[in-house]
């Protein structure tokens, strides 16, 4: 008998690992987050640029698994700060007592399932190997950070950033000549902050994004007071809703609205939806022409803020359609290009050509900048889960296994890698819903296997390859109703080159899957099997 060290071991000390934690012992296991920050939090830990926070309303990106905690943590502000959903983490560390079950600065280099024992056996960067029944990834979507490959790109001999990397300490961009890579949603957080603070900031637009106004607010009491007393309603819409958010969508064809009726529509949409202004016509992302009358709608708002001509012309997104590739929700950001101190550059007719010591050189142009900071994203989805070495069944390695693309059941197992488990990983709703959501309902409907595995006494929990086979065929026949296609995205793994071009996550909306799991689950687990 191999002797265990933990009944589960977790992966990421974010949303997820927290959840999954908790969940662990409910079920009663010893459970070991390993986190490679110095602090616990996940994304909300390193994304800590100026300008970071939600864009998904703060009651709905909560934790929903207490009324307790509900009721005693109040929110601020509707989309809230990266230091205010830091506090909130922290708050439920201490809370549920979870720190106690962390270990901070250590990452995951390997691990492998023992063919033998049954169980796995996890590698630190400490040098343990800490064995273990189930090992969970919970290393979120978005979590290794991309630096562009730009010649020259490591001799910049001033200030060097990644959003995703940012120090604890206040950066002062006062004086200073700033130079931004990146025009996504960090990237548009960011720009209008530094922009403030900053003697010059040039930005580096490679592909200009759809973007909607956030419209962020403070909650009043009374607002809070409402929140509290119907926080049962709000999970419950936002499970029964696409997106997670609670937002239903409209059942109407943009193409059935009059014209005038359709810009109403907009408006209103622009004003008050933030993200889910991607709702305001069920057909958005399912017919081009639908989704035309959005991107025009869209372009003509930029083209009336920004007001430089050329300026507008580089900002307006063409070439694919509205929400193919994730749109951003911003505060200022086009307004923020009619400051005396910004410069737009397009390195679509600028190519980006070198980094120096002191400047980002395009065939165009030398801008001497003071600081450099990259806003470029992140090998998305497969990222952190490839990262370490696992190795399932007969020492075969997943990074072999996904080589042409992830392969899944519903986006939390795979075959040939027993008791490994992933939390919102490709083949789930993850980065098009509202996170926190998919997180929780990942973990619970997790909890269950594990119980129907333990009610079975079994040693192993797997998925079959049929079943992994028809839910990525699945996931692939949903997108391809939809116009994600037509993007260059993350969703696609355009982000990295040479990543297989596969859509990633499902795109049928947390309701639908939410479903598709409670029948698989009252069918026995069909799927799954135990032995
Ligand atoms: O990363 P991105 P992000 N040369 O991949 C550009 C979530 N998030 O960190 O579009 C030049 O979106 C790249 O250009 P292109 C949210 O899900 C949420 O901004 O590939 N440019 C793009 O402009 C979001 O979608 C929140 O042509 C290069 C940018 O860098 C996700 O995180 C806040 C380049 C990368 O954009 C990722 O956002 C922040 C190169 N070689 C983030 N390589 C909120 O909740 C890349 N780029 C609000």
């Amino acid at each position: 008998m191999a002797i265990l060290d933990y009944d589960m071991v977790i992966v990421g000390a974010g949303f997820a690992g927290l959840r999954m934690l908790i969940e662990a012992r409910e079920l009663g296991y010893k459970a070991r987050v390993i986190e490679g920050g110095d602090g616990i939090g996940g994304t909300w830990y390193w994304n800590r640029y100026p300008g970071a926070r939600c864009d998904v309303f703060s009651a709905d990106y909560s934790y929903s698994f207490s009324t307790e905690l509900e009721q005693e943590w109040r929110w601020s502000e509707r989309y809230p700060t990266q230091p205010e959903i830091l506090r909130y983490v922290e708050f439920v560390a201490d809370k549920f007592s979870l720190r106690q079950d962390i270990t901070l600065g250590t990452t995951v280099h390997g691990a492998h399932f023992d063919d033998d024992r049954n169980n796995w056996v996890v590698e630190t960067s400490d040098g343990r190997s800490l064995r273990c029944t189930y090992f969970v990834m919970a290393t979120g979507c978005l979590s290794t950070a991309k630096l562009p490959d730009i010649a020259g790109r490591d001799s910049f001999a001033g200030e060097v950033y990644h959003t995703a990397y940012w120090p604890q300490e206040t950066v002062d961009f006062a004086g200073k000549r700033v130079g931004v890579i990146g025009t996504g949603s960090s990237g548009t957080q960011l720009i209008p902050v530094v922009a403030q603070q900053a003697k010059h900031l040039t930005v580096f637009q490679r592909t200009p994004n759809f973007s909607v106004p956030a419209r962020n607010a403070v909650i009043t009491a009374e607002e809070d007071a409402e929140i509290k007393a119907t926080y049962a309603d709000r999970r419950a819409k936002a499970r029964n809703s696409p997106s997670g958010l609670g937002i239903v969508p409209n059942k109407q064809s943009a193409l059935e609205a009059n014209p005038t009726e359709r810009n109403r529509h907009y408006e209103h949409q622009w004003e008050t939806a933030g993200f889910g202004f991607v709702l305001a016509y069920y057909d958005l992302l399912l017919n081009k022409e639908s989704n035309d009358t959005a991107a025009d709608f869209i372009r003509a708002k930029i083209n009336a803020t920004v007001q430089d001509p050329a300026t507008a012309v580089k900002l307006a997104p063409t070439g694919y359609p509205f929400g193919a590739k994730r749109p951003c929700v911003d505060s200022g950001y086009f307004e923020t290009f009619n400051r005396d101190n910004v410069t737009l550059v397009d390195i679509r007719d600028e190519h980006l050509e070198t980094i120096t010591p002191s400047a980002v050189a395009t065939n165009a142009a030398t801008y001497e900048l003071d600081v450099l900071i990259f806003a470029t994203g992140f090998d998305a989805m497969t990222g952190s889960l490839l990262k370490p070495n696992i190795r399932g069944r007969n020492g075969r390695s997943l990074r072999d296994k996904w080589a042409a693309g992830p392969i899944t059941y519903l986006g939390l197992a795979t075959e040939g890698f027993p008791n490994f488990f992933f939390i919102t990983g490709p083949g789930s709703p993850s980065l098009l819903s509202n996170v926190l959501l998919s997180i929780e309902q990942h973990i619970t409907w997790l909890a269950g296997v594990l119980r129907a595995g333990e009610a079975e006494n079994a040693s192993t929990v797997e998925v079959t390859a049929e079943a992994e086979a028809d839910w990525t065929d699945h996931v692939n026949v949903t997108a391809a109703k939809t116009l994600y296609s037509q993007a260059a995205s993350y969703y696609m793994g355009d982000e990295i080159v040479g990543k297989p071009r596969v859509f990633m996550p499902y795109s049928g909306g947390v309701r639908a899957f939410g479903r598709k799991c409670d029948e698989i689950a009252d069918g026995g687990y069909v799927g799954f099997t135990f032995e």
